[in-house]
């Protein structure tokens, strides 16, 4: 593959969201590799070191108005991709999630001419399956996808509903998500896992910014089947609107003791080694990045086969997977798993092998390195 140094704008959202976590993840393992990458987000994103000098953040700010009802965003966003394109001179920008992300970067297009300026948009489940389908955005995001140089999306799964949906004229490129083994791996202080789990008893462990696709609450009532019969610990880790129902309803099935919530951490690597099994009952997950981090330190997610779980997470293999009554299928095979340890065991060497072998960084960042060097290397697809 050609090596030479690209200068790459990524833009993301930059909260705590699998598509925030995989461009910051994405632009630290290309600055790595000796590109140049401009990061542009309306604020510091959630996963970004504090001070990372290989990395030029961009944070987009939007002038209030007294007519701006609804700051224009994507307007400000433009402007400054725009500045940046010209100033250090990008030879592409990667969007990541398609709105307004894609439509911004388009709009630059028009604005740098005659500098030519490659869009790559990346999918990441709801900008299609929800906010692209809303009749307010539909027609916005099909022009988006017809409109970009390439589009990528993190699973098989999302790229058939993207097919079905839009069926955009270009290809669709599967590249999955990934994981750095060596940030996330199986250890962690004596003292965090004796925190959670003082007498030795299993720890079971959620993470998400709790929007309700995420099915919280699920996860706390599958808990409260399991300490019903043995000892153990819940943690719940993250913040958002469903919190406050989460842990009413700890509460109201006798477990708050039991449950312990740790609001949103910046260092979860430092938090998930010590979980036997993590709780993902979605209603819907592209992809599911927060299991693959899990998998990746050793822990044996127990999710729903929803959307790209199936693609990430093998039934009986590295994982369990759910369907029908999730309560009752999460809580049962939880059971069953930790009454057998060297199962447990077995299955946890399992999860980090294939974060290790299925979803290493480095083969997956070079498959976008490949799809920016076909997109530059071909002639420009609209005028
Ligand atoms: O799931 C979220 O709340 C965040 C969302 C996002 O857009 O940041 O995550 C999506 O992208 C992740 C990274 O590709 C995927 O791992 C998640 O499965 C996906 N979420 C959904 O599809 C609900």
């Amino acid at each position: 593959m050609d090596s030479a140094p690209l200068r790459l704008g990524i833009v993301c959202y930059p909260t705590f969201g699998g598509s925030g976590v995989v461009a910051t993840e994405l632009g630290r393992a290309l600055a790595e590799r000796g590109h140049a990458i401009h990061l542009f987000s309306y604020a510091p994103p959630a996963r970004m070191d504090a001070f990372d000098e290989r990395i030029h953040l961009h944070e987009v700010t939007v002038s209030s108005y007294p007519l701006f009802r609804y700051p224009p965003y994507d307007l400000a966003l433009a402007s400054r991709l725009a500045e940046v394109a010209e100033d250090a001179e990008l030879d592409l920008v990667h969007v990541h999630y398609a709105i307004p992300h894609a439509l911004a970067a388009l709009l630059v297009k028009d604005l740098v001419r005659p500098r030519r300026f490659p869009v790559v948009t990346t999918l990441h489940g709801t900008d299609i399956t929800v906010v692209g389908q809303d009749p307010s955005y539909r027609r916005v995001t099909r022009y988006a996808l017809e409109r970009s140089d390439a589009i990528t999306c993190v699973s098989e799964f999302l790229r058939l509903q993207t097919l079905e949906v839009f069926a955009p004229s270009g290809p669709v490129h599967v590249i999955p998500n990934f994981v750095d083994t060596a940030r996330f791996r199986p250890q962690c202080t004596a003292a965090v896992r004796t925190c959670f789990s003082p007498a030795g008893e299993p720890v079971l462990m959620h993470v998400s910014n709790f929007r309700p696709v995420k099915r919280a609450a699920l996860a706390v009532e599958a808990f409260a089947h399991v300490a019903a019969r043995t000892r153990a610990t819940l943690v719940m880790v993250g913040d958002g609107p469903d919190r406050p129902a989460c842990e009413a309803r700890a509460q109201a099935l006798g477990v708050k003791d039991r449950v312990r919530f740790l609001g949103a951490q910046a260092g979860v690597e430092h938090i998930l080694p010590a979980a036997d099994l993590f709780l993902l009952p979605s209603e819907y997950e592209s992809f599911g990045l927060a299991a693959l981090e899990a998998m990746a330190c050793g822990v044996v997610p127990v999710a729903t086969r929803a959307g790209g779980l199936p693609e990430v997470v093998r039934h009986g293999v590295d994982g369990l997977l759910v369907e029908g009554d999730v309560v009752a299928g999460m809580s049962e095979q939880a059971l069953a798993l930790l009454g057998d340890p060297p199962r447990l065991r077995a299955m946890k060497r399992a999860a980090r092998e294939a974060a290790e072998v299925r979803f290493a960084r480095a083969p997956i960042v070079d498959r976008y390195e490949a799809v920016y060097r076909g997109v530059l290397g071909r002639a420009p697809a609209h005028a």
